[in-house]
């Protein structure tokens, strides 16, 4: 493309995001074609100013992967393991009880919680880790399993995701993260996640939990097999779900580790492909007031640069993390709160920690 051409392209979607007008399909895909990165931003600078102001939240969390056990075995992933494989690993609920407990006393205010579809765990597993997890404190978020886990959880045991929904809900989840979703085109699926549930149903999956008054986020996982045409088809068919539910927290775009997956001759993403697909994340979803840059996947300092292109999110606390890190991640598994805060303040913008439904904690 020319610089002639960008120039035009900016001018016309510039119009748009003043005006507030939503970007079409093939918008998306010159932004992301686009090598003027700095003007992508601009705009997405914009539109973050305009949707979600100048305060940048944070959340004191921690993730716990209770098994790695998988029986989808996905290309991209390379923390499941078969069951009885020597990595294979399983939590009893005492062990994920005392994760629980040991973050408790570092006033985390949310437990983000997914594994592996573990062919033989009984369900009562899932809703009882629930159910004492609550216990345990009922002012702790539960941000439980992805809309694939439950989906996996309805059929094995031959209800409707609606009823795991809803009993889970009863035990004491309070939201769902939004991992699963990858790229929801069928012709990617079929090459990198296969025994996954299809995009359509974990887009049905999520229109129930809305529904049913369960707010979750939402991911695309992208720097793989995918072309930039699937990955504008993904962020539109989350819009227009949006447009219908209302039910999104957040999105977060995560960005692929090729290492010891089935995907690894594959070079990764790069620090330019990682703020485009953030700047355009933000100027194609009108609809949603935030967009997260998850820091253990784009490292601490590509995460904060991102904040002048359309992110006001930047993760939370995290604690111990698990799939990224089996896919090579160099990041550390766990950031300080004051870290996150001097971060945010260096990019010139106003700390806010959050609860998981964004719920102002407190200003920094
Ligand atoms: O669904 C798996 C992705 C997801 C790799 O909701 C990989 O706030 C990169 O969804 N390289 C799970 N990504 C994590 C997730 C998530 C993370 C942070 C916050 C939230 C949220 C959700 O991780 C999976 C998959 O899409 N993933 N393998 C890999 N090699």
């Amino acid at each position: 493309m020319t610089v002639h051409s960008d120039t035009d392209l900016f001018a016309s979607i510039g119009e748009k995001v003043q005006a507030g007008e939503r970007l079409s399909f093939e918008d998306g895909v010159a932004l992301l074609k686009s090598r003027d990165l700095l003007g992508v931003g601009e705009l997405a600078d914009a539109a973050r100013r305009r949707l979600a102001g100048d305060e940048v939240y944070f959340i004191n969390n921690r993730h716990i992967n209770h098994t790695n056990v998988c029986g989808n075995r996905c290309k991209f992933c390379a923390f499941s393991a078969d069951e009885g494989a020597d990595d294979a690993y399983t939590l009893t609920l005492d062990e994920v009880l005392e994760r629980a407990r040991e973050s408790l006393t570092d006033g985390i205010t949310e437990l983000h919680i997914v594994g592996g579809e573990h062919p033989s765990l009984p369900y009562e597993y899932y809703l009882e880790m629930i159910g004492a997890l609550h216990q345990l404190d009922p002012e702790v978020h539960l941000q439980a399993f992805t809309a694939s886990e439950i989906a996996f959880f309805a059929k094995r045991t031959k209800r409707t995701e609606e009823e795991v929904l809803r009993e889970m809900k009863a035990a004491g989840l309070g939201s769902m993260p939004g991992g699963g979703a990858e790229i929801f085109a069928e012709r990617v699926r079929g090459i990198v996640c296969d025994k996954k549930i299809s995009g359509e149903k974990w887009l049905e999956v999520m229109r129930t939990a809305h529904q049913a008054g369960i707010k979750s986020n939402a991911t695309m996982l992208y720097g793989h097999v995918e072309t930039i045409e699937e990955r504008v088809d993904h962020l539109v068919r989350l819009r227009e779900l949006q447009d219908e539910t209302g039910g999104f927290g957040s999105f977060i775009p995560l960005a692929f580790h090729p290492a010891n997956t089935g995907l690894e001759d594959l070079a990764g993403t790069d620090g330019i492909e990682d703020l485009k697909m953030l700047a355009v994340s933000r100027l194609m979803l009108d609809n949603f007031r935030n967009i997260k840059a998850f820091w253990i996947m784009l490292g601490v300092k590509v995460a904060q640069i991102s904040l002048h292109f359309g992110v006001n999110d930047i993760d939370g606390t995290v604690v111990e993390e698990k799939i990224t890190h089996a896919a090579g991640a160099e990041t550390g598994e766990a950031i300080a709160k004051a870290e996150l805060i001097r971060l945010i303040r260096d990019a010139g913008r106003v700390p806010v920690e959050r609860d998981t439904l964004y719920n102002e904690i407190r200003r920094y």
